[in-house]
């Protein structure tokens, strides 16, 4: 099997409201999560991004332990409202100051900084005044991004707008669960193209600021979730299922991103519906200019569809108690429901454990928009990890989940695929944004009981030799 190449990014990744803390320090504005976890019932027993791993007063701290740990890259995201506390207008000095000190440590380690521009926390004076369905967000959005770029563009050379589109979407419009907490089908289209303009305008200016030489010439793209499907049985109507699942879940979102478009049947389906997104005149245009040098993928799991009926079963509320078993089958009446696979495992949060997906998954990607360079952005396994008597982390099952979906990266490059990098999710145990702090990803523990002390897991350990060896030891 071909070798990773030498320059291969092993990073970690992080973002702004799971680690930082620091929520109203150095001129902070509110964000729509700082809100609306502060509202009752909405996370698991109220737990918040108040302090999370107070990353932000523990960044030096944190970074030497990046570079022990022999991280290559590390992905973080900047927090709009430390930018910007309005969300537009004036620029708080502090925040800058805050990313740039930071940039500042990883690159005395050459450890590369990874930016994300928008990992959820949207300022909540932009809600205020419609959010995501407010074209005025998207152009707010590029002059955020325009500043980033000119105040961190002579150090960082890889950028992602935004991460997890579909998630933040269909989470906070569809299902209710994430800020701003709507239940609303129609209002997912519309949402779902004004974020795409906002990342074509910020691909703009990124592009205009190179041109002009004023920053440095790097990469920038997207982060996606990808989550593949699979029909649970060779019956034509379960293959129909996984069709129309990849083409609502999939192609919905990555046409617009790599091509520039809107696939036709889904948009005939929402049209039919609740009305297609409003698209004005050069809308298209934009997106098509927008070319991404890569995409980013975070990869965690895979789904099984069945057929379903009209009748048969709709969205179900997602399982946030952290029980096994609590998941239910859900899905889109008349085009598929996802099923369990009893012939796989699941995590203790009913994610389906399937290395095999990641591989597939990227090669769909390959087969439906060219060869385009691809980026692990994030993956991991979130667990609740075993403690010895001794005080030691036992996260074996962390290595062994690791393990197997690095090996489908490997695969994938065997296959000519150029994956250049992959970010474990993630560096340190974090705030998972429904499931509290009983669900941990980290190589880096957090005694919470103790000072917020970090502690090294097993898989640290594992980790810094799989990158001492460009992963020739897993
Ligand atoms: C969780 C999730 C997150 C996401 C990440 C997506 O449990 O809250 O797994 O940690 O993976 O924020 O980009």
């Amino acid at each position: 099997m071909a070798n990773f190449p030498p320059d291969f990014l092993w990073g970690a990744a992080t973002a702004s409201y799971q680690v930082e803390g620091a929520y109203q320090q150095d001129g902070k504005g509110p964000s729509i999560w700082d809100i609306y976890s502060h509202l009752p019932g909405t996370t698991y027993q109220g737990t918040n991004g108040d302090i999370a791993a107070d990353h932000y007063n523990r960044y030096e701290e944190d970074v030497r332990l990046m570079a022990e740990l022999g991280l290559r890259s590390y992905r973080f995201s900047i927090a709009w409202a430390r930018i910007f506390p309005n969300g537009m207008g004036e620029v708080n000095p502090e925040g800058i100051a805050f990313y740039s000190r930071l940039i500042d440590e990883l690159l005395k380690y050459q450890i590369i900084p990874f930016a994300t521009l928008y990992h959820w926390d949207l300022p909540q004076a932009l809600q205020d005044i419609g959010g995501w369905e407010n074209r005025a967000v998207a152009d707010a959005f590029a002059t955020y991004a325009k500043i980033c770029f000119e105040q961190f563009g002579d150090r960082v050379t890889y950028w992602l707008t935004f991460n997890e589109v579909i998630n933040f979407i269909m989470l906070g419009y569809r299902d209710g669960l994430h800020p701003p907490g709507v239940k609303d089908e129609r209002r997912v289209v519309e949402v779902t193209h004004i974020v795409n303009i906002a990342h074509a305008k910020a691909i703009a200016e990124y592009r205009q600021l190179t041109r002009e030489g004023k920053i440095l010439a790097g990469k920038i793209g997207m982060a996606h979730v990808l989550l593949p499907g699979f029909p649970i049985s060779d019956q034509p109507e379960d293959i129909q299922a996984y069709e129309n699942y990849e083409v609502m879940d999939h192609h919905w979102f990555y046409d617009p991103v790599l091509r520039g478009d809107y696939p036709q049947t889904m948009w005939n389906y929402y049209q039919s519906k609740w009305g297609a997104p409003t698209v004005l005149e050069g809308d298209l245009a934009l997106l098509k200019q927008a070319k991404s040098d890569f995409i980013g993928v975070n990869y965690y799991q895979s789904t099984f569809l069945a057929h379903n009926p009209l009748n048969g079963v709709g969205l179900t509320t997602i399982n946030t108690t952290g029980e096994k078993g609590s998941q239910k089958e859900s899905g889109i009446p008349g085009l598929f429901k996802r099923v369990i696979n009893p012939n796989i495992d699941y995590t203790d949060w009913d994610w389906a454990i399937y290395p095999e997906g990641l591989h597939e998954g990227i090669k769909r990607i390959q087969e439906r928009y060219g060869t385009i360079p691809i980026v692990i952005t994030e993956n991991g396994i979130g667990a609740k990890d075993a403690i010895a008597a001794n005080g030691e982390i036992l996260d074996y099952p962390r290595i062994e989940y690791l393990k197997q979906h690095i090996l489908a990266c490997k695969r994938a490059i065997a296959d000519s695929i150029p994956v250049f990098g992959y970010f474990a999710w993630s560096y340190i145990d974090l705030l998972s944004w429904l499931n509290g702090y009983q669900k941990q990803y980290g190589f880096v523990y957090i005694d919470r009981e103790k000072d917020l002390e970090r502690r090294k897991k097993q898989s640290y350990f594992w980790y810094q030799r799989v990158i001492q060896t460009n992963g020739a030891k897993l």
